[in-house]
């Protein structure tokens, strides 16, 4: 079967896939954490600083326009990628966190009331849990939590049960950051507009590596982060519905967010601007801008078909270490992305990431910001091994070896 990429052309872009890692290559499978950078987007930023460097939005002189005019363009270029209303609908932040929190101190304050309920999952991140409890504890709101099923799926009867008429937000991963899996989340959106309520999805894991269509995603508001998906790091997304614009109200307020300002008074400019007062990452919306090209030129139906193949060979090989290994997440390709979670024996999950780091094989350890997951699956932590369209076959053959290296020399 033909590869749905060229992952050897494409790993020729990522100049650190060269560097040495103690001695040897390095292995890079923690792109969950953030993603490598690509030459392309390396050298925007580097190209922006040396020969194009300017604030935007503030300045007549030559320079400032041109910035500006490719900032705007940045946010011409990530409405087209998910397939948004209009570029107002796309607000440059300082990632998925950030994001999340705007939302929180924007929106969700201003319409919840004593006896709402916002619904979780027990399979989010800190990112996506601990804004709504500062929202619960300020607003009187209720949290409440979808729980999974063993194969780490949404529990479709406990969603049944768990929206209702007092449901006024649900917030959902798209994509676990443990797991793997990937919810429905375009079910959960028809059910919550059934009741009047809205849907924020946290795409920090999805938008890097499969089509997001929010239109046909049907949902209200989105969330990711620039540095999971070959950009820099410091700058994200928020994706907000144009039904929605109006009804949020800038928690960052300042230069660049206003029209007009006297002693006692303030205009705000419209939407987008209005919610990026001060200077922004300019550097990273382009260089956001260059991983945008990057991707598209690739295609997301590819990006997405190579992990599944990657997914299903990684967890193919994994599977050879028998009882040595546990293997968390949907056994479906189809409901799951290229995060694969597992432990080793009753090894600590520290302990074989360390391991793995003198095979200079580069994972993520513990509870990946996911406690509340941990404590529901009752372990404590697990070995992460996430991958992305530079990884291919053999390092995950060289991930195994050295897996059953270590399975073999501990005694469990
Ligand atoms: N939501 C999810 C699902 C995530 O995976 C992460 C980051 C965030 C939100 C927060 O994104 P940030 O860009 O604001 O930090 N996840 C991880 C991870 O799994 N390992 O390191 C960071």
């Amino acid at each position: 079967m033909m590869p749905s990429l060229k992952v050897e052309e494409i790993r020729e872009d990522f100049p650190i896939l060269k560097k040495k890692i103690r001695g040897g290559r390095l292995i890079y499978l923690d792109s969950a954490a953030s993603s490598l950078k690509p030459i392309q987007v390396i050298e925007t930023i580097r190209e922006f600083y040396l020969n194009e460097y300017s604030n935007v939005h503030r300045g007549v002189h030559l320079l400032s326009q041109q910035a500006t005019s490719r900032y705007e363009d940045v946010r011409e270029k990530v409405a087209k990628f998910i397939n948004a209303y209009s570029p107002e609908e796309i607000i440059f932040t300082y990632g998925t966190t950030d994001s999340l929190n705007m939302l929180a101190y924007s929106y969700a304050l201003r319409i919840l009331k004593p006896g709402d309920e916002i619904l979780l999952t027990v399979m989010e991140h800190h990112s996506n849990i601990l804004p709504w409890m500062m929202m619960s504890s300020m607003t009187g709101a209720k949290i409440n939590y979808i729980d999974i099923t063993n194969d780490g799926l949404i529990n479709r009867n406990e969603l049944d049960e768990k929206i209702s008429e007092k449901t006024k937000i649900v917030s959902v991963t798209h994509m676990s950051n443990v797991l793997g899996t990937i919810v429905d989340v375009r079910n959960i959106a028809r059910r919550i507009h059934e009741v009047g309520g809205v849907i924020i999805v946290d795409g920090a894991q999805s938008v890097p590596h499969m089509p997001v269509n929010v239109r046909e995603l049907e949902i209200d508001f989105l969330a990711f982060s620039g540095h999971k998906m070959l950009g820099p790091t410091g700058v994200g997304i928020l994706w907000v519905k144009r039904d929605f614009l109006g009804e949020l109200s800038p928690f960052r307020l300042g230069g660049g967010a206003i029209r007009e300002v006297t002693l006692r008074d303030f205009v705000l400019l419209d939407p987008p601007h209005r919610f990026e007062a001060g200077t922004p990452h300019i550097a990273g919306v382009l260089g956001l801008g260059a991983a945008v090209d990057y991707l598209e030129r690739i295609g997301m139906d590819n990006v997405r078909k190579y992990e599944e193949e990657l997914t299903d060979y990684t967890l193919k090989r994994l599977s050879e270490l028998g009882d040595a290994i546990t293997i968390y997440g949907p056994n479906n390709i189809s409901d799951r992305g290229g995060i694969i979670a597992f432990n080793i024996k009753e090894l600590d999950s520290n302990i074989v990431g360390s391991l793995l780091d003198g095979y200079g094989v580069a994972v993520r350890t513990g509870k990946h910001c996911a406690h509340p997951l941990h404590q529901r699956l009752n372990i404590e932590g697990t070995v992460r091994a996430s991958l992305y369209l530079y990884n291919n076959k053999e390092e995950i053959d060289y991930l195994t070896t050295a897996l059953n290296e270590i399975a073999t020399a501990t005694k469990a």
